[in-house]
């Protein structure tokens, strides 16, 4: 982001793309960690803060559809999603920076989607433990935030895919996965028969994680016009984050995940991002929370000295 630039903070507390409950109190306890008083302390201002609610679903269109097996809560995630991107969409348009904090990874559909038409080759950083590359096919759970990254790519039920109609959302070239250590076998096939560019755990121990994101920021900065981080906070260990729902051990330690948001600052190529799958109920004494200030602070241009 510019320095010149309005932050649009955008809260979405929903947790329905997840298969435990909790993420939804995601932001509120990221607020009460100190959220705002961090990014003001930037001298960054924000312009306003959106809180995304679920209003009452109305799943007329979804009812009429016979095909939704595998697919939990489809008509609660449509519902927030939809609103989400009107939000996002109507920030880009201001210029503003777009900060959306979750809340479950489903909701990078509608971030993606309201993002979309702003850019011709919008870019992804999406810095997981997981791809979220399934489909109702492939997925072991039916959990749709397992799904995002697929559905954004044009790939999954068109109910979802076609949200905000321009599709697919993103061009398989200008995605980049970090820290990747759980993959279904339909995500493996998909990201090698797309190419995605995906650097696993094995690659961060073996090269180092500012050896990592450097290839990634000149990868993308090149062929981008905008750049969206996707941060899921179960990429970080479990020792470093316990508070979020599909804890995967063997993750990244606090500098490597600080490190990372701080070279994409410096970088100066980030025009969004969002933070996703705090679950407070899982977590021990808010570190989860606070790390995810810590991250968000970075990411904005927070700096050690
Ligand atoms: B998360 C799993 N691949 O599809 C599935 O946390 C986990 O947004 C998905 O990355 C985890 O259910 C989704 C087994
Ligand atoms: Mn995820
Ligand atoms: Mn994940
Ligand atoms: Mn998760």
């Amino acid at each position: 982001m510019s320095i010149q630039q309005k932050i649009a903070a955008i809260t979405v507390p929903f947790d329905l793309g997840a298969g435990r409950r909790g993420a939804s109190q995601g932001p509120k306890s990221i607020m009460q960690a100190g959220l705002i008083r961090s990014i003001q302390q930037m001298d960054l201002t924000i312009d306003s803060i959106t809180d995304i609610s679920l209003g009452e679903v109305t799943a007329t269109a979804i009812d009429a559809e016979q095909d939704i097996t595998n697919l939990n809560y489809l008509a609660e995630v449509i519902e927030i999603n939809t609103r989400l991107s009107e939000q996002v969409s109507q920030a880009a348009q201001r210029g503003d920076f777009p900060l959306i904090i979750g809340g479950d990874h489903s909701i990078a559909i509608g971030t993606l989607a309201g993002l979309s038409s702003h850019y011709t080759n919008l870019g992804v950083i999406w810095i997981d433990a997981h791809s979220d590359l399934n489909t109702a096919d492939t997925s072991p759970s039916g959990n749709i935030h397992g799904m995002s990254l697929a559905v954004s790519l044009g790939i999954g039920h068109p109910l979802l895919t076609n949200m905000k109609g321009l599709q697919p959302k993103l061009k398989p070239e200008n995605i980049v996965l970090i820290g990747c250590r759980s993959l279904d076998e339909g995500e493996k096939k998909l990201i090698r028969s797309l190419g995605i560019k995906c650097f696993t755990m094995y690659d961060i121990d073996r090269k180092g994680m500012a050896h990592v994101m450097q290839e990634a920021i000149d990868y993308l900065k090149d062929r981008t016009d905008g750049l969206h981080v996707s941060y899921d906070v179960d990429s970080l260990d479990p020792n470093e984050a316990p508070g979020t729902g599909t804890a995967v051990n063997g993750g990244l330690h606090f500098r490597e995940a600080h490190l990372a948001v701080e070279m994409l600052h410096e970088a100066g190529i980030v025009t969004s991002a969002e933070f996703v799958e705090v679950n407070p109920l899982l977590d021990v004494n808010n570190k989860t929370s606070q790390l995810a200030v810590g991250l968000i602070s970075s990411l904005l241009g927070k700096q050690i000295l």
